[in-house]
C-alpha cells in the first residue's frame, strides 16, 4: 500500500485533529517532530512535539480515569481490550504497512508486529479471568490467608524505535487487564504509527465509556525525565538502550518507584558440530538480518564449533550474498534500512573499531550509498571473524553486524556466551539431548531467553519476555507478567473467637 492510502486507511488526515498531545498535520512546524521515511528521507508526516506540561495533562487524564477504570471488574476490562484487538485485526494491513514505511523494517516483519498486538490482546483477554492469587494454610486456627493484586494506578510506557507498536501493546494491554491506566511516550523517530494506533483505539475506548484510560504523549527526553521523575508514577516500563535505561532507573529508583526494564542484548547462537545446519543457517540469517538487526533480540555473535566453523562461514557467506537490500515495502526485499543516518555512523565506526581491534570482515562492511540506496540509510549485512576477547562484542550496536568465534568445547563456548554484559537471548543448535539440556541448565545460558534449535529473536508473546544483567531484568508479555503492572497484598482473616498471635507470642 502506498503512503497516502495507509494514511486515509489509518484516518491519519489533516482535516482529524490528533489525539492528546499528538495533533498530527501534513506540514512541517517548528514545534513538530517530523517523520521521516528512513527508505527515501521523505517527511511522512509530523506530530506536534509534546512538551513537559502536555505530559502533565496526560497524567492528570490518566489519573482522573483510574477509580472508575479500577472499579470495572477484570474481566470487563478484558472486553475493552478485546474490541482493541478487534480494530487492529481490522486494520493490520495498513497499520503493518506504516510501520515498514516509518521504521524500515520488511513487510512481512511489519504485519507480524501488527500480529503480536493481535495476539497479546488476545493474550490479555484471557487474562483477565486469571489474575490469581494465592491461599496459603494459616498457622493459626481459625484463620485464612491469601494473596490478592490490585492495580497500580497510572503506569508510564517509554517504547523504542524498533517495535513502535508491539512493546507498547505487550504492556499497554496487559497493564489494562490489571486496571491501570496509562501515558505512553513513543520513540520521537516513529511518532505515526504510535498516532496510528491513538486514533484507532480511541473509539474503543469512548465506546466503553473510558476515553482516559489510555493516552499518547509524542516528546522528547524531556518527556520521559518526566515521567521517570514523576511520584505519581508508580511504574515506569522502559524499552531501550542500557545506557538510557541506566538512568531511568537511578531516576525511578531515587524516588522508589518502580521500574520495568527491557534493554539492551548481545544475543548469541552457540552452533555445536553436531548441529542440523539447515536449521542453523537460515536460523542466523533471520536472527542477525532481520530487521536489519536492529532488535533487541538480533543475533550478535555465533560462537561455532572449530571443526565446522568454515563451512558455517562459507554458508552464511553465500546466504548473505542473496539478501536483497532496499525498499523494506517491495515484496523481494530482505533488509531494509536502518532508522536513520545516526546509525548508519553507529554502524560504520563500530567496524573501524573492529578492524582496529583485529577483527576481520568477512563479507559486507559498507554502507550503501548509491543508486537505488542513495536516499536511504541502508548498510551492507556484516560478518566478522573475530578472537573471542574482542573488546567490541561487549556492546550492543543496533545494526547487522554478526561476529563468530570458533569453540572448542561446549563448555567453553558457554563461558564466551556469558562473558557479555547483557543477558536477553540465547540459542544453540545441537542433536544432541545432553548438550541442550546442559546449555538450558543453570550452568548453561545466563540470559532472560534460552532456545534450542531455534534462534534468538522472533519470539512468541506467552512467554515472559526480557533479560538479565544489563538487559535490566524486566519480563514483559505473556507467563505471569501481569504482576509487574500491579501491587500484591497479603490478607490474613480471623473467623475464630481467639486472638491468637503469630510465632506463639503471649502477649499479656
Ligand atoms: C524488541 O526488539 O524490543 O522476540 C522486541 C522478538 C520480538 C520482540 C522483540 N518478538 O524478536
Amino acid at each position: 500500500m502506498k503512503l497516502p492510502s495507509v494514511l486515509e486507511a489509518l484516518g491519519l488526515t489533516n482535516d482529524n485533529p490528533g489525539v492528546y498531545a499528538g495533533r498530527f498535520a501534513n506540514r512541517s512546524r517548528a514545534d513538530a517532530i517530523e517523520s521521516r521515511s528512513p527508505t527515501d528521507g521523505t517527511v511522512l508526516g509530523t506530530v506536534r512535539r509534546a512538551t513537559v506540561n502536555d505530559y502533565e495533562k496526560a497524567r492528570s487524564v490518566a489519573w482522573d480515569a483510574f477509580p472508575a477504570w479500577r472499579d470495572l471488574p477484570a474481566p470487563k476490562r478484558g472486553l475493552l481490550v478485546r474490541d482493541i484487538g478487534e480494530v487492529l485485526r481490522e486494520k493490520c494491513e495498513p497499520l503493518g504497512h506504516l510501520v515498514s514505511h516509518e521504521m524500515g523494517k520488511i513487510l512481512a516483519e511489519g504485519i507480524g508486529e501488527v500480529q503480536e498486538m493481535i495476539d497479546i490482546a488476545d493474550f490479555a483477554v484471557g487474562l483477565s479471568r486469571q489474575l490469581y492469587g494465592v491461599t496459603m494454610h494459616s498457622e493459626r486456627p481459625g484463620h485464612r490467608m491469601y494473596e490478592q493484586w490490585h492495580p497500580l494506578g497510572c503506569i508510564g510506557i517509554i517504547s523504542a524505535f524498533n517495535f513502535p507498536v508491539a512493546v507498547w501493546s505487550w504492556n499497554a494491554l496487559v497493564a489494562a487487564v490489571c486496571g491501570d491506566t496509562m501515558v505512553w511516550k513513543p520513540s520521537p523517530k516513529t511518532p505515526l504509527t504510535a498516532v496510528a494506533v491513538h486514533k484507532l483505539i480511541e473509539p474503543v475506548l469512548k465506546d466503553h465509556g473510558h476515553p482516559g484510560i489510555m493516552n499518547l504523549v509524542v516528546g522528547d527526553a524531556d518527556v520521559g525525565q518526566a515521567m521517570a521523575d514523576d511520584p505519581g508514577m508508580p511504574l515506569v516500563s522502559f524499552t531501550g538502550s542500557s545506557a538510557i535505561g541506566k538512568q531511568v532507573a537511578s531516576r525511578v529508583g531515587a524516588r522508589l518507584g518502580r521500574s520495568l526494564l527491557e534493554l539492551g542484548g548481545n544475543n548469541a547462537i552457540i552452533v555445536m558440530d553436531d548441529a542440523d545446519l539447515e536449521l542453523a543457517i537460515p536460523a542466523v540469517v533471520f536472527g542477525a538480518v532481520g530487521t536489519a538487526g536492529q532488535r533487541c533480540t538480533s543475533t550478535r555473535r555465533l560462537l561455532v564449533h572449530r571443526d565446522i566453523v568454515d563451512t558455517v562461514v562459507r554458508r552464511l557467506k553465500k546466504a548473505y550474498a542473496q539478501v536483497r537490500i532496499g525498499d523494506p515495502l517491495s515484496k523481494n526485499t530482505l533488509m531494509g534500512p536502518l532508522i536513520d543516518a545516526d546509525a548508519v555512523e553507529r554502524f560504520e565506526s563500530a567496524l573501524a573499531r573492529i578492524k582496529r581491534e583485529g577483527g576481520r570482515v568477512v563479507c559486507g562492511g559498507k554502507a550503501l550509498t548509491t543508486g537505488k540506496h542513495r536516499r536511504g540509510h541502508f548498510v551492507e549485512p556484516t560478518i566478522v571473524r573475530a578472537d573471542f576477547d574482542l573488546p567490541a562484542m561487549q556492546e550492543e550496536v543496533f545494526a547487522p553486524i554478526l561476529y563468530v568465534v570458533a569453540v572448542d568445547s561446549l563448555d567453553e563456548a558457554i563461558a564466551i556466551h556469558n562473558e557479555v554484559p547483557q543477558g536477553l537471548s540465547s540459542a544453540i543448535f545441537t542433536e544432541r539431548f545432553k548438550t541442550a539440556e546442559r546449555f538450558l541448565s543453570h550452568a548453561g545460558s545466563d540470559c532472560g531467553i534460552a532456545n534450542v534449535n531455534i534462534g534468538t529473536s522472533g519470539a512468541e508473546i506467552g512467554g515472559a519476555f526480557g533479560g538479565e544483567k544489563e538487559t535490566g531484568g524486566g519480563r514483559e508479555a505473556g507467563s505471569d507478567s501481569w504482576r509487574a503492572y500491579m501491587r500484591r497484598q497479603t490478607n490474613t482473616l480471623n473467623w475464630s473467637d481467639d486472638l491468637p498471635l503469630a510465632q506463639g507470642i503471649r502477649f499479656g
